[in-house]
């Protein structure tokens, strides 16, 4: 059953003046936007409101502000991270609140057991901290999305916290659209997407980590986050708006996640049989309804998922995609993120980008092809500390032909320092 998007009241936010410590009233999607990474705002150009100019067949500019300026350096690229995380969460996440005014935490067995608190009202959940490495520590360890453990094979060394997202924000369809603890906090009506609430939930866990380290013996400094399917869109859209997360590992997340959706929209005009933004706004509630007013022309976006991946860099990213599986988009995300490695080479950080495309697995079970010498690396290098494989991984066993990389982002790319 599909349930008939919300429309949404506001298209347009004026520019608001972005201050990350600030805790205040976000039940109103015309609330303070909080960025990542925290930057000094007063050293970064405003964002003028409105879409701008429409991009069509191409990807938008990463090095190129919103007023046209150019990003010529670390520092800039910095303040286009935060710009970038604004209009996203205008155009299509909802609002990321920022952290509450009051988070406590327990760890009893192997429960974590997290309390959040804003302007007078409260919720609790847990997370269970599984497969926990004997010896004193600090651990790293990788959040899951969802309560049967993660899809991926997590190494010894590594604990896993499954985090069950949907407590957060239910994910049923049109109907369960402001539903789970994150709307009993904030509102139903607040202006997040399922996507928004769970990395919310996911800050929270880093939050209720850091509080309790010498517990738990986790390190807050060496987590990952992964999720399969509708859960890696949860992973990858987690690790571009949390920057404690060191690595980010989504799995056949497809549209909504490590596609684009410009790509999709092109693959579907030419006939292919692939979610894109129409459809995907009516099978769930993972966006913003504010997102309804732009899924019928894409090309108005200031933004497309390329962009979402980039607020990672220069942190550690490896995408996992199925080759097999048509409705993913397998060309929109071989081309998303081809072109989204130009972000971390920009920064000069290719080492810290993977994608990797293969077939012959059912959806969201793992293929050996991508472990030892990919997944394995990932963990060794980001996580685990020690020397391991090559991590500069971009590859398919499809050649996409018909999809030209330069073409779709004919921009250039400089050395940032
Ligand atoms: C790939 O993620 C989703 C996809 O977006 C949906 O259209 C489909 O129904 O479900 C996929 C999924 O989450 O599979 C478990």
């Amino acid at each position: 059953s599909t349930a008939q998007p919300q429309v949404p009241t506001t298209t347009a936010r004026p520019t608001t003046t972005l201050v990350t410590s600030v805790v205040s009233s976000t039940t109103s999607p015309s609330g303070p936007v909080v960025t990542n990474p925290p930057v000094n705002p007063g050293t970064c150009p405003s964002t003028p409101s409105g879409l701008g100019t429409p991009v069509a067949n191409q990807l938008n500019d990463p090095f190129t502000f919103h007023n046209g300026n150019k990003v010529t350096s670390k520092a800039d690229w910095a303040c286009r991270q935060r710009e970038i995380s604004e209009l996203l969460q205008r155009y299509e996440l909802g609002t990321l609140p920022p952290k509450p005014s009051s988070v406590t935490a327990s760890f009893s067995g192997s429960t974590l057991s997290i309390s959040v608190s804003e302007g007078g009202k409260s919720i609790s959940f847990t997370v269970s901290i599984n497969n926990r490495p004997s010896g004193a520590g600090p651990h790293p360890a990788i959040i899951n999305f969802g309560t049967f453990g993660a899809s991926l094979p997590v190494p010894a060394g590594v604990a896993t916290i499954n985090f069950n997202n949907d407590d957060i924000a239910q994910q049923q369809g049109g109907s369960s659209r402001g539903r789970g603890k994150f709307y009993d906090l904030y509102g139903s009506s607040h202006s997040a997407g399922a996507l928004t609430a769970w990395a919310w939930g996911v800050s929270r866990i880093v939050d209720a980590l850091e509080l309790t380290q010498a517990q738990t013996g986790i390190d807050p400094t060496r987590l990952g986050v992964t999720g399969c399917s509708r859960n890696g869109k949860g992973a990858i859209v987690a690790g571009a708006l949390e920057p404690r997360i060191a690595l980010t590992l989504p799995q056949e997340s497809g549209a909504g996640g490590s596609g684009c959706w410009r790509i999709a929209t092109w693959q579907k005009n030419n006939g292919q049989n692939v979610q894109d933004s129409t459809q995907i706004v009516q099978e769930n509630v993972w966006f913003s309804p504010n997102f309804n007013s732009y899924v019928n022309n894409v090309n108005q976006l200031p933004f497309d998922h390329h962009l979402l991946a980039g607020l990672i860099a220069p942190r550690a990213l490896y995408v996992m995609e199925n080759v097999d599986m048509e409705w993913l988009g397998k060309i929109s995300t071989y081309g998303c993120m081809g072109i989204a490695r130009k972000q971390w080479e920009a920064l000069g950080v290719l080492d810290n980008f993977g994608y990797s495309q293969v077939g012959g697995n059912s959806h969201c079970s793992f293929p050996s092809s991508q472990q030892g010498s990919e997944l394995n690396a990932f963990i060794d290098k980001f996580l685990l500390k020690r020397s391991g494989g090559n991590t500069n991984i971009f590859r398919s066993t499809q050649t996409h032909s018909s999809f030209n990389l330069n073409n779709w982002s004919p921009w250039a790319v400089p050395s940032l320092n």
